[in-house]
């Protein structure tokens, strides 16, 4: 029952509020280690590499590389700028979103970073809400950030996932979310304020380059964001 959800579940249409009612129903299959908390950073290790910024800093939405080049500017934008956790931050309300058109491939060895306050109660429970989607062509290949319909908070690369609880995440204050894999290594870790959780074993097709980055609500449901989100990061991690 569970394989047939989660290969249902990677069909290019379905709606992303289905994707995430069946991945909350499929037990891992791999092994999850939890280290507990523990603060960890990894983009603070100055030899990653920055591949791609989204600051808010300079007034605009635009993504840049890590020479400061802008790369594109969103197709929507109906957001507004606040205060962040560092600089400017972009508010996105439930119908709100940014959408780019990229084409990379993801190195082997990556991070995706950002930071998230939400703005809707702690009590948000049964809505599932959308903060990062990062797909290729056909959708099939993606990384996403969600908030699932039983209030927990998932990170899934291709068809794996790793998730915790609400009480990780700090309604109306800023979070830190990273999520982090290694194709030789065969590992993906999400990370939030701290907190780890690591997936083993874990097959990753990288060949497809990415180019659709959405921040905020999926172009293909009506999950809202209700947040502000700042510090958007794509790193090259070296070891
Ligand atoms: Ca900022």
């Amino acid at each position: 029952m569970c394989s047939m959800f989660c290969r249902f579940s990677t069909q290019v249409k379905t709606p992303l509020a289905v994707i995430i009612i069946l991945l909350s129903y499929c037990p891992f299959l791999y092994s999850v280690t939890d280290d507990g908390g523990g603060k960890k950073n990894v983009s603070t290790d100055n030899k990653n590499e920055l591949l791609y910024e989204i600051s808010f800093d300079n007034g605009t939405f635009d993504i840049v590389d890590g020479n400061k080049n802008k790369v594109a500017s969103p197709i929507a934008n109906i957001n507004t700028l606040v205060d962040g956790i560092k600089g400017k931050a972009v508010k996105i309300d439930d119908k709100g979103v940014l959408e780019y058109p990229l084409n990379f491939k993801l190195p082997k060895q990556g991070l995706i970073e950002f930071y998230f306050k939400p703005d809707y109660a702690p009590d948000d429970a049964k809505k599932g809400r959308m903060f990062f989607w990062l797909s290729t062509k056909d959708a099939k290949k993606r990384i996403f950030f969600v908030k699932n319909l039983t209030y927990s908070y998932m990170y899934t690369f291709g068809d794996n996932s790793l998730d915790v609880k609400p009480d990780k995440i700090n309604v109306n204050s800023w979070n830190y979310v990273g999520m982090q894999w290694d194709e030789t290594k065969k590992t993906m870790q999400l990370n939030i304020n701290g907190f780890t959780k690591t997936l083993e074993n874990v097959e990753f097709d990288l060949t497809q380059p990415m180019e659709t980055l959405v921040i905020g609500n999926s172009k293909y449901d009506d999950l809202g964001t209700n947040s502000a989100i700042d510090e958007v990061k794509i790193w090259k991690v070296k070891d």
